[in-house]
């Protein structure tokens, strides 16, 4: 087959060299040339300047100085982006487990995909579509995941597919459906330079998203940051106001503040009435929410909501920012909308420096949400709308008749199918669900019941990859070309400046080749290139909120340094969009040179007050809130918090961990903070080992003795393997995200 031909070459590590490879004096002088490519880790999607050697191979890289995310900036990981592609653990041929050893065997090309075809077509005879699954992600470009999308539902007759943004967006994802009619994070990174009250829930944004951190700092308002965080973190510790919250009490404290900004008049009637509706329910149903009772049940204390009331009332451009504090909980989707409301009702949306703002988590998350082919069809579409489904047959190529007219099951679902037997077949393409997904020794007990486990990433040595039959060896970051969407829906460009490991190759390859062996080549005769789905995608988003059908192509976004949607046809130069103004724009970035670009560089929604829903108006969203599934007891008498541990780590560490550098910004061992007056009637000590133990399952971790945690609440990052085997497998009943952020411990300290 011919792209493995081109595909294959020469081990990466002989390829990709950092500087310091070649030995002082050896370091060429100027590169050969350089490219700009979108960083493949979080969300802010800054750009960076990749320097390539005479055979255009990358060997080193610096922040790209004009691009409007970043400005020449960059955090850890994306100094060291290309490090892990050389890492020795390199996935460099399939593997597929051997019958009689049980061990993972190199094997071909040809062997994995037919043993791929074979293994799903006679689960999919016997068992029917039902019994097959895949897990996509919001970690590779957007052509290849909306490919994947198509080809397992509407090619291979997969019934069920979700991904790693169930654990990350699908509250802000159905929060934003149902109030504004389409899920459009609507702000601009300028808005953080432009706000004179920055409210910032549930995020962390300095370890996070620091290059976002980067432009808060940028703000010359003199802003007020206030953080709502159960913990002292990096970011609370930098912002003028740090409500200490009660973990899981946002709800309460977002009415009781809805309610102290009414008493005080401090609502925009004229924007309520004009482009909302239900306020009045919203307003009666506030009257609960006394601030004494907001007190009790936040810990918060009167003076300080008094304090932040005024803030926001007296704020001239007001922005609210949520990450996973709000996201990851068992009432998620109305505390999400319980930010939209305080935005709505004091107007603070569509100007500069205002919003309900959900920041976005991994670098295509906001691709994966709209393109994934998982809970919505192509374009934010529905299955179950047969006009949909039309357009999406047409502009494809892919029978209507293959594309479902319903939706399928959510990752809590398909795990749960898995344990009852009735889904044989699971395809996990760039997620390592045994670390990240909630449950711990139950789901690796739930993967092994599986007839086929395939996994698909850059490395063979994942904990996933671990219970594998089969593995199929992906070009990383780096190594293929497509796009990503950034958080405030900028589409920028990846490409390829390294030539993957072995027979490692780009998804987008795999699954042409997965297709071409299914004998589907004929279905996806139009899906050939990552540029050639871009312009499917580009027409299908026609018309559709997030409608980018104005960009011709790459080049476009090359020369533009990534585009915004909405970016329609027929609205290039000079065209004015009534959704672009910003009073200050283009004043962040005055030193560069953005003039002939066909489109502003800085695009923000509902600047005419029109929302996306049938009468353009946005809804009021609310429900009475209830106690948490677990709360702390006699027994387990702490809450263990989770989260981002340093700006050097990266979710599993299949990446991150294989940089030197990073590896040295961080402890090595999983560590667990607990308040010193814990810890000292606990009789524990500082680096001493302590034992977590929740309902589900225990682990042993290094103590870290700080304040920053709050007395009867610990935290642990998220990036040690054990953490999930504790977390409680409670779902937000409307986005059936995993509450990881709330589950009752006990501690103790330990001699192990
Ligand atoms: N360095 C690094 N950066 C990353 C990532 C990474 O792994 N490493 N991952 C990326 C991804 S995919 C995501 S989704 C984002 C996540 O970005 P964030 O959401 O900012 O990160 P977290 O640390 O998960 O959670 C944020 C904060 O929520 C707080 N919290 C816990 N419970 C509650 C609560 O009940 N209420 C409130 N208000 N706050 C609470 C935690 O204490 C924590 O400080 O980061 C992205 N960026
Ligand atoms: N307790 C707790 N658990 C959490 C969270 C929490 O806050 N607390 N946060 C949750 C959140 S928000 C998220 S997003 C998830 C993240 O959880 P995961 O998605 O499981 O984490 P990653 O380590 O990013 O996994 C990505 C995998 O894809 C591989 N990969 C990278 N690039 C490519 C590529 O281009 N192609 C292919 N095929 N493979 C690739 C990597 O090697 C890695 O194995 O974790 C969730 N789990
Ligand atoms: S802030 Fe995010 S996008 Fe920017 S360099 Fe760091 S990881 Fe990459
Ligand atoms: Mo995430």
């Amino acid at each position: 087959m011919s792209f493995l031909r081109e595909q294959s070459g020469p081990k990466t590590a002989e390829l990709v060299r950092s500087p310091g490879d070649f030995g002082l004096g050896q370091v060429p002088t100027a590169p050969a040339a350089t490219t700009d490519l979108v960083c493949g880790y979080c969300s802010t999607g800054c750009s960076l300047k990749v320097h390539l050697d005479a055979d255009g191979q990358a060997y080193n890289l610096t922040p790209t100085p004009d691009y409007p995310v970043n400005l020449g900036m960059a955090c850890p990981k994306g100094w060291e982006a290309l490090n892990p592609l050389c890492a020795n653990d390199r996935a460099t041929s399939p593997l597929v487990r051997d019958q009689t050893t049980g061990e993972l065997v190199p094997t071909s090309w040809d062997e994995a995909l037919t043993t791929f075809r074979d293994r799903t077509q006679s689960i999919r005879a016997e068992h029917g579509s039902d019994a097959l699954a895949f897990l996509s992600t919001g970690q590779i470009c957007t052509e290849e995941m909306a490919f994947l999308g198509m080809l397992a539902k509407s090619g291979l007759g997969f019934a069920h597919g979700d991904g790693n943004t169930r654990q990350c967006m699908a509250t802000s994802v159905v929060a934003y459906k149902q109030s504004f009619g389409f899920d459009a994070p609507p702000y601009t990174y300028a808005d953080f330079e432009e706000s004179d009250c920055i409210v910032l829930i549930g995020s962390n944004l300095c370890i996070a998203h620091p290059i976002m951190w980067q432009r808060v700092l940028r703000n010359s308002h003199q802003p007020e940051i206030i953080v709502i965080d159960p913990r002292r973190t990096e970011t609370a510790a930098a912002a003028t106001q740090h409500l200490a919250i009660l973990p899981k009490s946002d709800l309460a404290l977002l009415y009781g503040l809805a309610r102290l900004l009414l008493d005080r008049g401090a609502i925009d009637l004229e924007f309520i009435k004009a482009h909302t509706e239900h306020f009045d329910e919203f307003s009666a149903f506030l009257d609960d929410y006394s601030i004494d009772k907001t007190t009790a049940e936040t810990g918060i204390p009167e003076k300080e909501l008094e304090r932040l009331a005024d803030s926001i009332a007296s704020g001239k451009r007001v922005s609210f920012w949520w990450t996973m504090g709000v996201n990851q909980g068992h009432q998620a989707t109305r505390t999400a909308q319980a930010i939209i409301n305080l935005a709505l009702m004091t107007g603070n949306i569509g100007r500069p420096g205002t919003g309900a703002n959900s920041i976005t988590g991994q670098c295509n998350a906001m691709g994966s949400r709209l393109f994934s082919n998982t809970s919505g069809l192509l374009g934010g579409r529905d299955f179950a709308n047969a006009e949909h489904r039309g357009e999406v047959a047409r502009v494809t190529g892919v029978p209507e008749d293959s594309i479902p007219t319903e939706n399928c099951l959510a990752y809590d679902q398909i795990i749960q199918g898995i344990d009852e037997g009735r889904i044989k077949a699971l395809w996990i393409i760039a997620t390592n669900t045994a670390h990240s997904w909630t449950g711990g020794r139950r789901l690796q007990r739930v993967l092994d019941k599986l007839d086929l486990l395939v996994v698909q990433d850059m490395y063979g040595t994942t904990s996933t990859a671990a219970q594998a039959d089969l593995v199929l060896p992906a070009a990383g970051w780096g190594e293929k070309d497509g796009t990503f969407i950034n958080s405030e829906r900028r589409i920028g460009l990846v490409k390829k400046v390294s030539r993957a490991p072995g027979q490692a190759l780009a998804d987008f390859h795999i699954f042409r080749a997965i297709a071409d062996t299914c004998g589907l080549g004929d279905m996806f005769r139009k899906w050939q290139s990552p540029e050639d789905v871009f312009r499917l995608l580009a027409e299908l988003s026609e018309h559709r909120p997030c409608d980018f059908s104005g960009i011709d192509g790459y080049l476009d976004l090359e020369r533009e340094r990534g585009i915004q949607w909405p970016a329609p046809k027929g609205e290039r130069t000079n065209s004015k969009m009534t959704n672009t103004k910003s009073t200050s724009q283009p004043k962040p970035f005055d030193h560069l040179s953005f003039r002939d670009l066909a489109f502003s560089p800085q695009r923000r929604l509902f600047a005419d007050g029109k929302f996306f829903t049938p009468n353009g108006r946005a809804k009021f969203l609310f429900e009475t809130p209830i106690a948490p599934p677990e709360l702390a007891d006699a027994n387990f008498p702490f809450l263990l918090l989770t989260g981002r541990g340093s700006s050097a780590q990266w979710h599993t560490g299949t990446r991150t961990e294989k940089s030197e550098v990073l590896k040295k910004l961080h402890p090595s061992r999983i560590y667990c903070e607990i308040h010193p007056d814990d810890a000292e009637r606990l009789g524990i000590q500082p680096g001493g080992t302590l034992s977590v133990a929740s309902r589900r399952g225990e682990l042993f971790a290094q103590a870290k003795i700080t304040s920053t945690v709050k007395a009867g609440e610990v935290f642990i990052p998220m990036h040690f393997g054990e953490l999930n085997q504790l977390t409680l497998p409670v779902v937000d009943p409307h986005s059936r995200q995993p509450s990881y952020k709330h589950c009752a411990v006990r501690i103790a300290a330990s001699k192990s």
